[in-house]
């Protein structure tokens, strides 16, 4: 018993699960407690370093946690968090996520209600997403983003390729001539930056004003052609340009703000508070854009989220692949339960990862929809995630470096 009188559940084991059944390499944790069948799940997902958050979950918080009271959720997270003493990077914050998901995950299924209930309960039916529209043509951009708008999408982020160049979001055709022959993940900006607001006009004639237009830059630009960017993009009214800048280019975004009404979406590289609260506080971004992992987990995204509430900025959980279904499910227990939502990315679920993973999210009408089951409502097939072992590769799932023409390594 507890000194509250209720009866104590405690941890009895910590486990690190590693799949890949996309071919992209996912983390999750499992909690397991001293009640059978009782355990929850977190997602860890840091993919370009993996095997350095399951080792620090092993021999770490794995110690760390057993024989703890799954009930102090919170209480859990603060001594976690200090117990490293140097703190908030993201291998340590995902180790962190992976646990502290795993026990709003069981506090879910103990009190019998999915988690968005313990938050409070619904505030939405379901949760908008947008999809990825990528081509190598404006035309295959508006091809696909056609496609998504016919689906029921109503937000779709477009992407397209520049010729020669290694583009985020589209590789293009060809390869760009460089100083260094054996380089060909090439990128230079100026092709780009005057590309995007072309392809942005053409959706717009294409697709009319009704569809929500967004664009990510992934902070590849040099900081004043990303100003210039913004306002060259303004006349197209996208629901936001996202990752103008890099973190570490922070003060950037005030000179934006003074010159133009883009709205701004930032931040999936974040992973200290001291990097994001001044961004909310000053109100220097519309949308904040986190990883919900790597800022350490939910407990801590739904404080950022209260706080970004009273600042009048609302949320774009990062989506991507490279994010297991707990964590997707994590991202849409918050969405679905704080007033300032914002979009939801969502890189569609394959049926493999279905498969590995139950009760993943379904997604119609545009959005993703909670199945209802307590916690997070997903579950993990681990014989059948064992059967998708991260792929073999040069780089171990690091981000292989992108150069410029002269051999000068860009920003991803
Ligand atoms: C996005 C992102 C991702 C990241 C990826 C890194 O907005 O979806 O930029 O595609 O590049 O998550 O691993
Ligand atoms: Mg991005």
């Amino acid at each position: 018993m507890s000194s509250d009188g209720m009866p104590v559940i405690r941890i009895r084991d910590v486990q690190v699960i590693l799949t890949a059944p996309n071919g992209i390499r996912l983390v999750v944790v499992k909690v397991i407690t001293d009640q059978p069948g009782l355990y929850g799940l977190g997602c860890a997902t840091f993919t370009q370093r993996p095997l350095a958050v399951a080792a620090a979950v092993e021999h770490y918080l794995k110690p760390f946690a057993i024989g703890r009271d799954v009930s102090r959720i919170e209480d859990f997270y603060q001594a976690a968090y200090v117990s490293s003493y140097w703190r908030s990077g993201p291998v340590l914050n995902n180790a962190l996520s992976g646990v502290d998901e795993a026990l709003w995950d069981i506090k879910g299924k103990v009190a019998g209600l999915p988690v968005y209930q313990l938050l409070g309960g619904k505030c939405r039916e379901a949760v908008p997403v947008y999809v990825h529209a990528s081509g190598d043509t404006f035309a295959e951009v508006e091809e696909r983003a056609r496609a998504y708008v016919e689906q029921g999408f109503r937000h779709v982020r477009c992407q397209v390729g520049i010729s020669g160049m290694s583009t985020y979001g589209s590789r293009g055709p060809g390869g760009m001539a460089a100083l260094d022959p054996t380089q060909t993940r090439t990128w230079e900006p100026t092709a780009y930056v005057h590309t995007v607001p072309r392809l942005f006009d053409h959706l717009r004639l294409a697709l009319g004003d009704d569809v929500e237009l967004l664009h990510d830059v992934h902070e590849r630009i040099p900081p004043i052609l990303g100003v210039w960017l913004a306002k060259a993009l303004e006349p197209y009214r996208l629901f936001f340009l996202e990752d103008l800048f890099a973190p570490e280019d922070n003060a950037y975004f005030a000179q934006v703000r003074q010159q133009c009404a883009t709205p701004l979406a930032m931040g999936e590289l974040y992973v200290n508070r001291a990097e994001y609260v001044p961004m909310i506080q000053q109100r220097l971004i519309d949308f904040i854009r986190v990883h919900i992992s790597d800022i350490g987990g939910f407990s801590m995204a739904r404080k950022l989220a209260a706080f970004c509430e009273f600042m009048g900025v609302r949320t774009a959980f990062h989506g991507p692949g490279d994010v297991s279904p707990v964590g997707h499910a994590a991202n849409m227990h918050l969405d679905l339960a704080i007033p300032n939502f914002g979009i939801q990315e969502l890189a569609l679920f394959r049926d493999e990862t279905r498969e590995v993973f139950p009760g993943t999210p379904e997604v119609h009408h545009g959005c993703m929809w909670p199945n209802n089951r307590p916690g997070w409502g997903v579950e993990l097939d681990e014989a059948l995630a064992a059967r998708y072992p991260f792929p073999e590769d040069r780089y171990n799932g690091a981000w292989p470096e992108v150069r410029a023409w002269d051999g000068t390594v860009i920003q991803p």
